[in-house]
């Protein structure tokens, strides 16, 4: 490689497709105005939710990241016999960096990573790090929301698959219509001759599911309720964070876990002009956390154009990664 070369590749050129700032005020009085009241999870992510949310997974009844994380060193042989070389990976999200490091150490030669991320920091920190583990991985970020169409950016060395990577049962935040929207994103991103390695967390005992998700140190419900103070905080909300209590219950008949702020009493919170009754004992929705079976996640997939081509659980069943393509 050139001294030009090398120094193009060391810039890991950032492709920024200006994600529409959140309106978190008008997102938040709309989830309110809804009945049964509702505030969106994709805002239990600053700082502090991602520390607690990094917390969370060491904790001894959230199975979910440590199984997921032992299940990617097993299955790696067949993952990648699987993609083939030289693929061109392609995170939905940057969150996961121990997973990132094994699936681009297991792969044949892959030619290039692109995370895309909507927090810029976070992108950013992901491709630095992973840059100086792989040297021989383009590092090409996009900062989009990706959710939305994202065009990829070229890699040097061309790539012969885009392999798209979404672990960590993420999936599972979305409700059904959006989860078949970012499976179809994704098999835009992938292209025809692309796959997508997802994680999916599996149905199993509701006192297991239930465990993982009102852990005995109380870790998950400050993860919720942090919700409550980040609203507070920048939307000027008046929500008594000692009035709320966090409630996670397995839906059998939906497959998921659906978890809610209960109000301890009659209330009312006011966004701006805006005020909210609440009445005790009443339930905001914040969260759902979806489980899934061999067929249910085949049967969305196939909703999305796309087919289960390879299936891994771990030993136990608790956790599933699962090679996807076009149908
Ligand atoms: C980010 C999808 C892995 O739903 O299990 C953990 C988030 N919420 N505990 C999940 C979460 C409460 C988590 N994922």
């Amino acid at each position: 490689m050139n001294a030009v070369t090398a120094r193009a590749r060391a810039q890991a050129a950032l492709t920024d497709l200006r994600p529409r700032p959140d309106d978190v005020a008008a997102d938040t009085i709309a989830g309110l105005a809804r009945t049964p009241k509702r505030l969106p999870s994709k805002y239990f992510y600053d700082a502090e939710g991602s520390r607690l949310f990094e917390a969370i997974t060491r904790q001894p009844e959230y199975y979910l990241t440590r199984v997921e994380l032992a299940l990617m060193e097993t299955a790696l042989g067949p993952i990648a016999q699987a993609a083939g070389p030289d693929v061109h990976v392609v995170e939905f999200g940057s969150g996961s960096g121990r997973k990132t490091e094994l699936l681009l150490a297991g792969l044949d030669h892959p030619v290039a990573y692109t995370p895309i991320e909507i927090s810029r920091t976070a992108l950013m920190d992901s491709v630095t790090r992973l840059g100086q583990s792989f040297p021989d991985v383009q590092m090409l970020p996009v900062c989009a929301d990706f959710t939305r169409p994202v065009p990829l950016p070229a890699a040097q060395h061309r790539s012969r698959r885009t392999l798209v990577f979404f672990p960590g049962s993420t999936l599972g935040n979305f409700r059904e219509a959006e989860s078949v929207q970012l499976l179809a994103s994704m098999r835009d991103t992938m292209g025809e001759a692309g796959c997508a390695l997802v994680g999916i967390d599996l149905d199993k005992d509701p006192a297991v599911l239930e465990a993982a998700y009102n852990d005995l140190a109380g870790v998950t419900a400050a993860f919720t309720l942090n919700l409550l103070a980040r609203l507070n905080r920048e939307i000027g909300s008046d929500f008594a964070l000692d009035a709320f209590h966090h409630r996670a219950v397995y839906a059998r008949e939906r497959m998921r876990i659906e978890t809610a702020l209960v109000s301890d009493r009659a209330q009312t919170v006011h966004v701006g002009e805006h005020a909210f009754a609440f009445e005790a004992g009443e339930a905001m929705q914040v969260e759902i956390s979806q489980k899934y079976t061999d067929a249910s996640f085949a049967a969305l997939a196939a909703r999305a154009g796309l087919r289960v081509t390879h299936g891994w659980n771990d030993p136990t069943g608790a956790f599933g990664l699962r090679l996807v393509q076009p149908a």
